[in-house]
């Protein structure tokens, strides 16, 4: 059989960032030490196959604290944590980690900060998304209020309009963020806040190699999961950016090879909690069907990297 040539344009970075590393490191090293079943409250990070992996390894996945016994280990997701759910594990004597993404954890120390100072708090972030909720958890309730648009900035009836500071989810739309931003500026001239949001590394750089491929392709399959926040912007993004055909698949199975019919460039990228065999397996579906060039299109080099917490290093 005689292949059809295509350009496959692999976004660089893609995939894995430094938080969703650590966050896996720590439930297998957590199970190494204390052996199964550790628990996990909430996906550790958002990808069925990473999790399914750790369970395989003996980690228990839970959506509430309630649903862990007190005397096995609990490790909190990389998407951080309301205050209350430490609280919680401490009063039950727990043993518990946090796997919160430093990045994350960063946003958390922010809105707390402005809340001494007497600032209440705006968050640009998803509803429900559980970073959203962890870090609206962080201060009391109706301390922090959510804006998820542009629209919503014209909605929200704070205390104080001079006394008021921003944060955000990490994993949001950098262009759209940025609208959402100047709202904000634009409504509370004194509000305070990051330099420009708290949009983190990962973010920005698979956004910004998304874009510098959207141009090139027919078709863009972003690798992750429905429920992972980050991978579903780079979807949009590509959409935005020019590439009509853009679409999010969790592995290679789920590629519509027929809506792929007749094109000749394929752009691919993966969000931060999938795993690179899984963009392998998509490369591999490629090969078997195309006569394949390769691309890297590389926007960025990353060399961050996270310590897991001390109870879980080996000592030297
Ligand atoms: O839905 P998200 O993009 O927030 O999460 P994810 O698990 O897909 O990717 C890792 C990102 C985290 C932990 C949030 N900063
Ligand atoms: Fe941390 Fe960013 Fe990765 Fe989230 S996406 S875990 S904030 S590095």
């Amino acid at each position: 059989m005689i292949k059809p040539p295509l350009t496959l344009y692999l976004a660089a970075p893609r995939g894995f960032c430094a938080g969703v590393d650590r966050a896996i490191k720590i439930v297998e090293l957590a199970i190494a030490k204390w052996g199964a079943p550790v628990f996990v409250r909430h996906e550790i990070v958002h990808n069925k196959f990473v999790v399914d992996s750790l369970r395989d390894q003996g980690a228990v996945f839970v959506e509430e604290l309630d649903e862990c016994p007190d005397d096995r280990p609990v490790i909190f997701s990389a998407h951080g944590v309301p205050k209350s759910v430490p609280s919680a594990a401490q009063a039950r004597n727990m043993t518990f980690v946090d796997a919160t993404c430093p990045l994350v954890s960063k946003v958390h120390i922010e809105a707390e900060r402005h809340s001494e100072n007497g600032l209440q708090m705006v968050m640009i972030g998803h509803a429900g998304h559980p970073e959203t909720v962890g870090t609206m958890g962080q201060l009391p309730d109706g301390e922090v209020l959510l804006v998820e648009t542009v629209a919503d900035v014209a909605t929200i009836t704070p205390r104080d309009p001079a006394k008021l500071a921003f944060i955000t989810q990490t994993t949001l739309s950098v262009d759209d963020t940025a609208d959402i931003v100047a709202a904000l500026h634009a409504r509370f001239p004194a509000i305070i806040g990051p330099h420009k949001e708290d949009i983190c590394y990962a973010t920005t750089n698979r956004q910004a190699a998304v874009k510098a491929i959207a141009g090139k392709i027919d078709a863009l399959l972003v690798i992750g999961a429905p429920n992972s926040s980050n991978s579903k912007r780079l979807v949009e993004v590509g959409r935005a950016a020019g590439c009509d055909y853009s679409q999010l698949i969790q592995r290679a199975d789920e590629i519509d090879w027929r809506a792929l019919d007749g094109i000749t460039s394929v752009g691919l990228s993966a969000g931060a909690s999938a795993p690179e065999r899984l963009i392998n397996e998509v490369i591999d579906a490629f090969a078997a069907r195309y006569d394949l060039t390769k691309e890297i299109v590389e926007t960025a080099v990353e060399n961050v990297e996270f310590k897991v917490p001390r109870v879980l290093r080996v000592p030297a």
